[in-house]
């Protein structure tokens, strides 16, 4: 639903829970990995990430999305074996965190047991390419299953990024992957699409994609966007991913009014503070902001979506 206007109730369910939609919500990103483009090295030890994790919860994300494998452009691929090993600790140490956690992986292993131990959503960066047993996952747990438009792999996504006409690319393999995950038995309410910013696309593309995000929110699926601290604002404006914060801000404000639903975001209370003061003026009045606070409510029995 983004910015523009307020609709009727809108949720994604996640495992047993609903993440309430008419407003755009934040997911922190906490990568636990030696190499992530950004925050790589900060939060590989346990201790130092699950400390992150509470912080970004506190700060008012309303979903956590922790990722073990750095998917960069050029990354090599991480061993399932190391890429669990990266995740449990932090997975057990966030158990009784107050939002729900979704994993951001692509390997079925390493998914289920993420979902054993509590996490509530899969973020497949793959949309269901790499394995589609995920969408069965999602089936039979009820967790909720990010799709991303993705082309290639990280080591090769950047070696083409011509398409014909973009939005439409993009926003048919979305639709292809969510038909894919209903007709594994996902709830449609359970599945998140994303066009995947700086996932085998061109600057402009990038910046095409976010202008013409009304075209991938028309396919009805609950919308995350990632373009925080990525290469294209680097590109627009010469600065290193520190230096990205106001522009990652700016990015998701513009994807938020075409549609984004969840901003998926490294700087969480700068990206905080900046929905409040857009919902503010929306409401016409400082109350409105007591709203923004993300709202997560237990699915009731026998709820369909
Ligand atoms: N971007 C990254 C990783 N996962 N998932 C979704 N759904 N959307 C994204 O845009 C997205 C994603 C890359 O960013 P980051 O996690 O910060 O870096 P790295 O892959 O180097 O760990």
């Amino acid at each position: 639903m983004g910015l523009s206007a307020l609709g009727p109730a809108r949720f994604w369910r996640v495992g047993d829970r609903e993440l309430r939609l008419e407003a755009p919500v934040i997911a922190g990103i906490l990568n636990v990995t030696p190499d992530s483009f950004s925050d790589g090295g900060r939060f590989e030890q346990p201790r130092r990430a699950i400390a992150r994790g509470r912080q970004i919860a506190e700060e008012g994300a309303a979903i956590l999305d922790i990722g073990a494998e750095s998917t960069r452009p050029g990354a090599d691929p991480v061993p399932e074996g190391e890429e669990w090993a990266r995740l449990e600790p932090v997975l057990r140490g966030l158990r009784d965190l107050p939002i729900p956690i979704s994993v951001d992986t692509h390997k079925l292993e390493v998914a289920e047991r993420a979902v054993e131990a509590g996490a509530a959503a899969i973020n497949d960066v793959t949309g269901l390419r790499a394995e589609p047993g995920l969408a069965r996952l999602a089936a039979r747990t009820g967790v909720g299953l990010v799709l991303m438009h993705m082309r290639g792999t990280p080591r090769t996504m950047q070696l083409d990024t011509t398409y014909g006409d973009i939005a439409a690319e993009v926003g048919g393999a979305l639709a292809e992957a969510r038909r894919a995950a209903l007709d594994a038995g996902c709830a449609p309410g359970q599945i998140a699409v994303d066009p995947g910013i700086g996932f085998g696309k061109s600057v402009d593309g990038n910046l095409e994609l976010l202008a013409r995000l009304d075209e991938i929110a028309s396919l009805g699926a609950p919308v995350w966007i990632g373009p925080s601290r990525k290469s294209f604002l680097g590109a627009l404006l010469g600065v290193g991913p520190a230096e990205r914060v106001t522009a990652s801000v700016a990015a998701c404000l513009a994807a938020a009014r075409r549609g984004a639903d969840v901003l998926r975001v490294h700087d969480v209370r700068e990206m905080r503070q900046a929905l409040e003061v857009e919902r503010a003026i929306n409401a016409g009045r400082a109350g409105g902001v007591r709203d923004a606070r993300p709202f997560v409510r237990p699915r009731a029995a026998g709820d369909c979506n």
